[in-house]
């Protein structure tokens, strides 16, 4: 299977209208979406995804926001798209996010960031199987052949 990996909007990339500009970015790329869904996760559920970093000073506040309005979770498909997700996001602290990046074009502070991808193949696994227990979209761009040689 082609690798996937999760991106979820955060609660101030919906509030800001920046859903679409995001969507657009990782679509005009070429990759593919595979999921797609808005919603509001509980606390225990924000705890699970960020789970890898419950030690962290700043953990209950990122938690805090992570719940504080919905979000919108996705599944990207294509070559690469793990690594290429993260560079296409920035660097962690908008501080230090190039321009052209979503953080750097879109954010200031690290703890609105706007945007979350999966760090690894595994981590995106993970968190595909954690927001998308149903699996991800059965289907196939008719453009393959002018994205992939
Ligand atoms: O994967 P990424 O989102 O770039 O960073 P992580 O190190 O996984 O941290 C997750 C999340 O936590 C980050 O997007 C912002 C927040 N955070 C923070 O508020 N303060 C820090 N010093 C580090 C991370
Ligand atoms: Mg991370």
């Amino acid at each position: 299977m082609a690798e996937q990996t999760f991106i979820m909007i955060k609660p101030d990339g919906v509030q800001r209208g920046l859903i679409g500009e995001i969507i657009s970015r990782f679509e005009k790329k070429g990759f593919y979406l595979k999921g797609l869904k808005l919603l509001t996760v509980e606390r225990p559920f924000a705890e699970k995804h960020y789970a890898d970093l419950s030690a962290k000073p700043f953990f209950s506040g990122l938690v805090d926001y992570i719940i504080s309005g919905p979000v919108v979770a996705m599944i990207w498909e294509g070559k690469n798209v793990v690594t290429t997700g993260r560079k296409i996001i920035g660097a962690t602290n908008p501080a230090q996010s190039e321009p052209g990046t979503i953080r750097g074009d879109f954010a200031i502070d690290i703890g609105r960031n706007v945007i979350h991808g999966s760090d690894s193949v595994e981590s995106a696994r993970k968190e595909i199987a954690l927001w998308f227990p149903e699996g991800p979209a059965n289907w196939q761009s008719s453009q393959h052949s002018w994205i992939y040689e």
